[in-house]
């Protein structure tokens, strides 16, 4: 009922329908609609003028444009930073892919306002950090990517990427837990291949930070001091998920929302673990442990029956002595 109540009040002002009205059908056409109802797109939560968010939508992202359009979600929409606070829109609405569909995100991930940039998103207890880039016009137009990394064990703790750059942007990666080391590394694609090269071919740079327990701000200036960040060679590795001898082939159906199947090679002989674990590193599935003889295996993990798996970003880790490939894999239910 109280749901009820605020779609009455949204549409308390909609006629007759002119610029600025809220549209509260189109809570229902973006993750985490209900989180901030009309003021996901509009200012006040009567509608009004837009936020930063309600502007992208409103100029590129309804179909068809204007007053009847549907919210075309999706990965373009989910992948930029409307307001400017250094998370996408897909990241602050718990769904950094844009893959999707219906129903509620990931549990234990805050989300926050795509319109507002006083408001961020949360993993859990973790504390982010936003890096405030500036100077970077020769790289204009390029893609950047960044990733937060815990040194001690060289685990990947999330990765983001901005495409189509400008000179001065923010970009926060989330999953800092208090007292812990991390590389914040992150590089453009300068010959613009989709992968990662060593400098010069592409631009990386390493920031280390300590986290403290509180969200902090590193500026970063343009420079030509390089690191070899070895994008490469910490967990997820490329765009195929190849790291070392063992390879995820393909997570197909992905999304998925009932089975997926699992193709891993590999071109040695040993102990294979292959888990789907989420986004904070929790083991929510074992596929497989055992000895794995044969260079390629294919395994499936149905969902259809698991209640607990909620929608949101996973990953099929798999690993084979000191060799780990990672895969991203995203459940719509
Ligand atoms: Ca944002
Ligand atoms: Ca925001």
């Amino acid at each position: 009922m109280k749901r009820l109540s605020t779609i009455v009040l949204c549409s308390a002002f909609l006629l007759p329908l002119s610029e600025g009205n809220a549209r509260d059908a189109r809570v229902t056409q973006i993750p985490s609609g209900n989180a901030f109802q009309c003021m996901t797109c509009h200012n006040f939560s009567t509608g009004g003028s837009r936020n930063p968010f309600g502007q992208t939508v409103e100029s590129d992202f309804l179909n068809p444009a204007g007053p009847f359009g549907v919210v075309d979600w999706g990965n373009e929409l989910a992948l930029f930073d409307s307001d400017g606070d250094g998370f996408t829109n897909g990241e602050e609405l718990g769904d950094a892919e844009g893959a999707w569909l219906s129903g509620p995100v990931m549990p234990g991930y805050t989300v926050s306002n795509p319109g507002s940039d006083m408001s961020t998103p949360r993993m859990g207890a973790t504390a982010n950090v936003v890096v405030d880039l500036k100077d970077m016009g020769e790289h204009e137009g390029k893609s950047l990517w960044m990733r937060l990394v815990d040194v001690e064990t060289g685990m990947e703790v999330t990765r983001t990427q901005r495409i189509n750059i400008s000179s001065e942007f923010k970009v926060g990666l989330m999953g800092m837990e208090a007292g812990k080391d991390y590389f914040v590394d992150f590089f453009v694609d300068e010959n613009n291949n989709g992968t990662y090269e060593a400098p010069p071919a592409d631009k990386a740079w390493r920031i280390a930070v300590t986290a403290n327990g509180q969200d902090m701000t590193e500026t970063f200036t343009n420079s030509d001091n390089y690191v070899d960040i070895m994008w490469g060679q910490v967990v997820s590795v490329d765009e195929n998920g190849e790291v070392g001898s063992l390879t995820v082939e393909s997570v197909y159906p992905n999304p998925v929302s009932d089975i997926a199947t699992i193709d891993i090679s590999s071109k040695a002989v040993g102990q294979l673990v292959v888990e789907v674990v989420d986004m904070y590193g929790n083991v929510v599935t074992t596929l497989f442990d055992g000895v794995m003889t044969e260079s390629a295996k294919t395994l499936t993990w149905n969902i259809s029956g698991r209640a607990d798996i909620a929608s949101g970003r996973y990953y099929v880790h798999v690993s084979m002595g000191n060799d780990i490939a990672v895969a991203p894999l995203t459940v719509n239910r």
